[in-house]
């Protein structure tokens, strides 16, 4: 497949012409209020945005585009950010995996396996009494005490896309919401985004009918959201982490830096299709200590004036150990990367806040 000469929104054009999701006015009182809780609670509050959008092809939808994510990262960080203290507004592509009861996804640990139907004294099943499997207890014990907590506290708001128009209308609103606490603010969009849609203005009304050869569809660019979220709609105040998805993993240090020079938000994290599970890297600005006042930059050695980008950047590697086998849930608790990821967004979102005052 070749791209070529894409049509190009702004995000102005974009929203100007797309319509918005039906329920957002809905959505994002929720958002509001929620948001206003924890600024009184004086909480710092993360954005998780999670899983993939699709791209519809009709307006009555049969057939659409997906992006590929299960919705591990934002499911499995949001519950680190919860365990770290913020409030996550979990914006995730509906049935995507969720905090909490992503433990048990119907697909890879069936909560149904470890359930078990107790006899009565008498050897009969009546009265039916249901119980965990003893060498899950403990693990469910954990989940659900966090759960539990989390539900408690009210520090847990999520919300859902499907399409990437949703995505984007969501995301817009959202950030417009929570940019009222400033640098208290974190955005992690570790959704998978199209980067192609096709406008509403283009789509055909009814199911695309076959019959007449091949199909050929020629989609638009999605808008790059990004600069406009820096600039405008978290007017340079919030913490913003973009994710950058390569399946070549010579390309994700350059893109990131790329992508780092053009938006000017704070992080990117880069991951390998298949080693993203244990392998990532973050890529941000140098950032220089301020010099004494009257003292002078020292020159750059020759080699970085030739390549300024490389001393414009630093890159750091969080990885852990490869899994050898396919963990027991029952037995084996294997560590997560999202455990580290979100220990070092912390730490710099700290650092960052603190550097501001
Ligand atoms: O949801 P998942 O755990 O299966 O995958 C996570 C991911 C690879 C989608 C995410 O880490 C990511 O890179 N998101 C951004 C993708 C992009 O470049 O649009």
């Amino acid at each position: 497949m070749t791209t070529s000469d894409p049509t190009s929104f702004s995000a102005e054009e974009y929203f100007a012409t797309q319509p918005p999701p039906p329920t957002l006015e809905h959505d994002i009182s929720g958002v509001r209020d929620f948001v206003a809780r924890q600024a009184k609670e004086g909480r710092k509050v993360v954005l998780v945005t999670s899983g993939g959008t699709t791209v519809p092809l009709e307006l009555n939808v049969v057939r659409f585009l997906d992006n590929f994510s299960a919705g591990t990262r934002g499911a499995t960080s949001a519950e680190y950010f919860l365990k770290a203290g913020y409030a996550v507004i979990f914006m995730h592509r509906q049935f995507s995996l969720q905090p909490y009861s992503r433990h048990y996804s119907h697909s890879t640990n069936p909560f149904l396996d470890f359930l078990e139907i107790e006899p009565s004294a008498d050897g009969t099943i009546s009265p039916p009494a249901i119980c965990v499997t003893r060498n899950m207890r403990q693990d469910l014990l954990e989940v659900l005490t966090a759960y539990k907590s989390v539900h408690a506290a009210e520090t847990l708001h999520t919300m859902t896309f499907v399409t990437v128009n949703d995505y984007l209308w969501l995301l817009r609103a959202v950030t417009q919401e929570l940019c009222v606490l400033g640098k208290k603010s974190m955005y992690y969009l570790a959704a998978a985004v199209s980067d192609f849609f096709l406008p509403r203005q283009k789509m055909s009304e009814h199911k695309i009918q076959s019959g007449k050869g091949s199909l050929h569809i020629e989609m638009d660019q999605v808008p790059k959201i990004l600069k406009p979220m820096v600039v405008e709609w978290t007017k340079g105040e919030g913490f913003i982490v973009s994710f950058k998805l390569e399946t070549d993993g010579q390309l994700l240090v350059p893109k990131a830096r790329a992508a780092l020079d053009r938006y000017g938000h704070q992080v990117v994290i880069g991951n390998d299709l298949h080693r993203r599970k244990f392998e990532v890297v973050f890529v941000s600005r140098k950032s220089l200590p301020p010099l004494p006042p009257g003292v002078e930059p020292e020159p750059l050695p020759e080699q970085e004036l030739e390549d300024p980008i490389s001393t414009t950047f630093v890159e750091t590697w969080i990885r852990i150990p490869v899994p050898t086998s396919s963990p027991n849930p029952a037995t084996n608790q294997v560590k997560e990367i999202e455990e580290d990821i979100v220990a070092e967004l912390v730490r710099r979102h700290e650092r960052w806040v603190e550097e501001a005052r």
